[in-house]
């Protein structure tokens, strides 16, 4: 049975994507939203975990007439079993992405890929370092190929714990030892867990959970921590840039390309080639005043942290891009990139031009990217699009005028810097405010956008109410854009809706009220931040202790079930927009849902509306201030010199 198809309005908050899904209905183009309208009602056993499609003795499926599948498995372990398989899911993607880069940046060291060299010698040396690498006299290529085959033997090591785990504080490191979910090499996590969910190996859904979270933390203190740290080395620590957001990025008058999934590898390239004088002109003599680049999801995360390069929209609005008509190419990679794209573009001139060797989807033309000739790649892919420009047809263009202004690119690096100056960067300042109550703590607003969520509607309710309540928000991935295409990642915008704690100290800083930290890898960057919080000292010795919360109001992909489970397992409590599914087995949602808390200092919950969200997030950051003893307002206290000789030094 189909759902009530939904208006326009219904679908999405901002004008520009409401403006794109009404002229894909004119366009008779069918997008992300008509078809999840059209799905209708969805399958009971699915959303609550309870169907299992393990071995072929089934596909069984747990009613309350039959507990048990064929072998006996009943809903505990087979709702726990789905449940880690989807972790098993977001750390290889995290995980497999975070690879690729070190791979690169080995080639990049023995000087094998022109174009790709070490743009940030000080990123290398400190995280060299890290991993307590010599880097005393020695050149930045030889530190470079070192800490390539350390970053190496993260992914493959067989029989200790991950060496990136000692990046967190001490406390969380006990904790997992303690719990026994210190995770081994990635690799060995993710092979580990299919076998353990394989018919006839783990049925304790206890243990399956804590594999599941064993296996998030090798993505978050592994895999994705690696990413960025290698995509910092070779493109840039990022810092405070300018940019916009919105479908308005893309210009009628120029060829426009669009870049899509997740990947800076390319997208790097085409940045440098698109603005080369040549392509211009070579655009020029197609009859088009430039070239636009722009980017999609979190490739248009990573470029726009690195060079400013204007961000199209986030994940549902991937085929609107396309819908505007304006879009020569878009260029896709891997993770998040809709198989529906070729269809959309059929209706219209767009190219999708697939580029990873991984990664094919039917009706995109498959021009695999070599980093070895990467430039030359790039400037091909550019000629390419700019030649399709004549295919365009001008009756069908239409780019809503609608773009917000940004800033972007606060690395922990910058925030440091921003706090605390270039001689003395610390987190001072932010832990002092805390300590005050200027800000009441810290959120974390991560993730995608899911089209049974209005777009965008949780994610700017849940941080502007935050905001109010003088909560510094931390955002990545698709939830950055959406704050980005509200004009809440300006500082003058935001700050006018700041509590007034929150606005002196932004104000005082320089920094606006949400901050926009990266791509979804970069979610390794938010519990860098809270490592330097604890670090910095006077809010506690853990993550866990620390007025910390994550949330992710509009998650879709397994990736976030990770990034869900690494935080909770760092000790920071996580709200969802909408449930796991899990609901088939009371035990398991319990385990996520409250016994973590005695293992983890942290938790799973769900609140399915953005301002009763914020109450939750604001409650929780109360009981975190309460343990530490900041909840109540210190008293003033004028001390005469009786009380100053009691005074206990
Ligand atoms: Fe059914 Fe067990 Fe096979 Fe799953 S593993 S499909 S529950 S028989
Ligand atoms: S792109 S995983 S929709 S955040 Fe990282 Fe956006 Fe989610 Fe993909």
């Amino acid at each position: 049975m189909s759902k009530q198809p939904r208006q326009p309005q219904e679908m999405a908050t901002d004008s520009a994507s409401v403006e794109a899904i009404t002229k894909a209905c004119t366009d008779k183009v069918d997008i992300v939203f008509s078809r999840s309208d059209s799905q209708g009602a969805q399958c009971k056993f699915g959303t609550s975990g309870v169907c299992c499609r393990i071995c072929h003795m089934g596909p069984c499926r747990i009613t309350v007439k039959n507990p048990r599948g064929v072998c006996g498995a009943d809903a505990d372990t087979i709702v726990a079993r789905n449940y880690l398989r989807e972790v098993v899911g977001g750390a290889a993607a995290h995980s497999d992405h975070g690879r690729h880069l070190v791979l690169l940046l080995k080639r990049a060291a023995e000087g094998t890929v022109p174009g790709y060299e070490i743009r940030d010698e000080k990123a290398l040396k400190r995280i060299a370092r890290q991993y307590n690498i010599e880097i005393s006299g020695r050149d930045t290529a030889d530190i470079a190929s070192e800490l390539a085959d350390v970053l190496f033997n993260e992914l493959t090591e067989q029989e200790n714990t991950l060496k990136t785990l000692k990046l967190a504080p001490l406390k969380e490191q006990g904790t997992w030892k303690s719990e026994h979910v210190e995770p081994l090499g990635v690799d060995r996590m993710i092979v580990e867990s299919m076998h353990r969910t394989h018919m006839g190996v783990d049925h304790d859904y206890r243990s399956l959970l804590l594999q599941a979270f064993r296996t998030s933390l090798a993505d978050g203190w592994g895999g994705s921590r690696i990413a960025s740290m290698v995509s910092d080395i070779l493109f840039g620590t990022p810092s405070p840039v300018r940019g916009d957001a919105n479908l308005g990025v893309l210009n009628k008058d120029t060829v426009n390309i669009v870049v899509h999934g997740h990947e800076p590898e390319l997208s790097e390239m085409l940045a440098v080639a698109v603005a080369a004088p040549d392509m211009v002109e070579y655009a020029q003599q197609a009859g088009a005043q430039g070239i636009t680049l722009a980017g999609i999801c979190c490739t248009a995360n990573e470029i726009l942290m690195r060079h400013g390069i204007p961000v199209a929209g986030n994940f549902l609005q991937q085929e609107l891009a396309v819908v505007t008509g304006a879009v020569e190419m878009m260029i896709i990679d891997v993770q998040c990139c809709m198989p529906s794209l070729p269809d959309v573009a059929r209706a219209y001139h767009t190219e999708i031009i697939a580029t990873s060797e991984i990664a094919r989807t039917v009706g995109a033309v498959s021009c695999e990217f070599s980093s070895d000739n990467a430039l030359e790649s790039a400037r091909n892919l550019i000629k390419r699009a700019v030649d399709n420009y004549k295919n365009r047809d001008a009756g069908k263009v239409y780019v809503p005028p609608v773009k917000q202004p940004l800033v972007a690119g606060f690395s922990v690096d910058a925030i440091k810097y921003m706090l605390g100056g270039t001689y003395r960067g610390s987190f001072r300042p932010l832990n002092d405010a805390i300590i005050q109550d200027r800000i009441k703590g810290v959120v974390g607003i991560v993730g995608c956008n899911n089209p049974k969520t209005r777009l965008d509607s949780y994610i700017n309710a849940v941080t502007r109410e935050l905001v109010k309540k003088n909560v510094l928000v931390l955002k990545t991935g698709c939830a950055a854009i959406a704050s980005a295409k509200e004009g809440m990642l300006t500082p003058e915008a935001a700050l006018e809706i700041a509590g007034p704690g929150l606005r002196e100290v932004c104000e005082t800083v320089g920094i606006p009220p949400v901050l926009h930290m990266g791509s979804c890898v970069d979610n390794s960057r938010i519990l860098e931040a809270a490592t330097e919080v604890v670090l910095e000292g006077g809010l506690g010795d853990s993550i866990a202790g620390i007025p910390a919360v994550g949330m992710a109001p509009e998650w879709m992909s397994e990736k976030a079930v990770s990034i869900g489970c690494y935080f909770v397992a760092s000790g920071v409590n996580v709200i969802l927009g909408h449930p796991f599914h899990v609901s088939g087995s009371e035990n398991v949602h319990k385990f996520l849902h409250a016994d973590t808390q005695q293992l983890f200092g942290a938790s799973f919950h769900e609140c399915f509306d953005p301002l009763e969200a914020a109450e939750k997030a604001l409650m929780l950051l109360d009981e975190k201030r309460a343990g530490l003893g900041i909840d109540k307002k210190a008293e003033r206290k004028l001390y005469d010199m009786k009380d100053r000789r009691e005074l206990v030094v």
